[in-house]
């Protein structure tokens, strides 16, 4: 089986000590720092902002990404990357040229990724397949932590983990994973996890026992 990816969703951490909190994680062995990034528009809510994601990003040399939960991503993915993220996520429903974004993306040295919501379907991005190195799965509408999870998305998870073989992109999921959707998810072939109030934060066990559990459940 392959290795999972952890990826703490850091809009769930302890802002009033930021920094702690990446050492801590850092150290607990996650892979990928998740920076949901949002605008208040394409999603009713507000997210982290600039000064949030360079303080990660100065704290930890393990990879940074950014979830653009906004209208025109566009207009974003340059200053994210010159702040040093390493993955950008654009939610296609949001860009009226997504191809032309990721192509930016990749000609600038950083990997790709694009989200979409539990109502998109798959056939809505199939042409971006070839574009994409990580596909994210939204496993509740974007905006908030602490939802339920929506089973109507497993059927589609099962078509773009069987899609992966051909188009050698890495599938991820955000949205309510709890332990359990980490072990039944990996088993169909989902690589990555966003995790936030469901699996990782706020619980009584430290960051490392719950990051070693989860790598081997
Ligand atoms: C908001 C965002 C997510 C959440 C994460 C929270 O939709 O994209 O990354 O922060 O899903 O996880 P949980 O376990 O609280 O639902
Ligand atoms: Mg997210």
């Amino acid at each position: 089986m392959m290795e999972k990816l952890i990826c703490p969703s850091m809009m769930c951490a302890d802002f009033s000590n930021l920094k702690k909190e990446v050492e801590l994680l850092d150290s607990a062995g996650v892979d990928v720092f998740h920076m949901d990034i949002m605008d208040g528009n394409f999603v009713p809510n507000f997210g982290m902002g600039l000064q949030d994601f360079e303080l990660v990003r100065k704290t930890t040399e393990k990879q940074v990404d950014v979830h653009l939960m906004i209208q025109n991503p566009d207009k974003y993915v340059e200053k994210f990357i010159d702040l040093g993220a390493d993955i950008i996520y654009i939610h296609p429903e949001a860009d009226i040229q997504p191809a032309r974004t990721l192509d930016i993306i990749r000609q600038k040295g950083k990997k790709t990724g694009i989200a979409i919501n539990p109502g998109t379907s798959l056939e809505m991005v199939t042409e971006l397949l070839t574009l994409v190195d990580y596909f994210m799965v939204m496993t509740v509408n974007p905006g908030f932590a602490g939802q339920k999870y929506l089973e109507y998305v497993n059927e589609k998870i099962i078509k773009i983990v069987e899609l992966s073989k051909v188009y050698d992109y890495k599938v991820m999921v955000d949205g309510a994973i709890s332990p359990e959707k980490v072990s039944e998810l990996s088993a169909f072939g989902v690589e990555g996890f966003v995790l936030g109030t469901s699996a990782l934060f706020g619980k009584k066990q430290t960051y490392k026992e719950i990051v070693k559990q989860l790598k081997n459940n």
